[in-house]
């Protein structure tokens, strides 16, 4: 498995909700969303299809697309990820689940495969952090949301950028992705406060041009 660190540099997230500005089917939308952030170099992806607008009440449906990316993924060996729901990763034997503090309990997850998978957690304040900083399990901490955000609509209070620095003065040197708000000015500067990569929705799925969005944020 590649290094956890490289795999973070630039995580692009999206589910079928994130392409409803585009004209035609979302599904067909989000593989080519996907297909050109994959071809100019995003380094891992999450299947994130949730909330309105998603795919959510057709189970069948929305596995089938998760098979697609998943696939699309494969060609260009980056690992996929999905959010939340432990069932769906394990039925299409993805490569990492991501969980929030209220989902499945990481330790229920391990119980249920023996796959080494990506494990992800999603922190929000420094108590979680520190909960959690040693549990080796955990691949990565994803951080935020940095700024608000438009693309979840339930989410916590923007931590900002100084909270990086305040993880890392606590002790906290798991790796870690930032998340929430996110363009190419701020991942320059998330990645000079010493993030291990940046998280995006809308940056990358919202682009006019995607290439161009993904180099821009790389290069940062
Ligand atoms: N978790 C915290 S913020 C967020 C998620 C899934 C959404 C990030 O989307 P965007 O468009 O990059 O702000
Ligand atoms: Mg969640």
């Amino acid at each position: 498995m590649k290094e956890i660190k490289s795999v973070l540099s630039l995580y692009f997230i999206a589910g079928t909700q994130d392409c409803l500005h585009l004209t035609g089917d979302p599904a067909a939308n989000l593989l080519s969303v996907l297909q050109q952030a994959l071809q100019a170099g995003i380094t891992c992806f999450q299947f994130r299809d949730k909330g309105e607008g998603s795919l959510h009440k057709d189970k069948p449906r929305q596995q089938a697309l998760a098979v697609q990316c998943r696939d699309l993924c494969r060609q260009y060996q980056v690992p996929f990820i999905v959010n939340d729901d432990v069932e769906l990763a394990l039925a299409v034997e993805a490569d990492g689940i991501h969980v929030g503090q209220t989902d499945t309990d990481i330790r229920d997850i391990l119980t249920k495969t023996a796959k080494k998978l990506i494990l992800g957690l999603s922190v929000n304040s420094l108590e979680q952090a520190l909960a959690d900083k040693d549990r080796a399990e955990i691949d990565y901490f994803g951080i935020g949301p940095i700024f608000p955000t438009q693309s979840k609509k339930d989410h916590k209070p923007a931590v900002g950028l100084e909270f990086i620095c305040e993880l890392r003065r606590h002790g906290v040197d798991k790796p870690c992705v930032a998340i929430g708000g996110i363009n190419a000015e701020a991942a320059k500067r998330l990645r000079h406060l010493g993030v291990d990569g940046v998280a995006v929705i809308s940056a990358i799925s919202q682009a006019a041009d995607i290439a161009q969005a993904v180099g821009q944020l790389k290069s940062s």
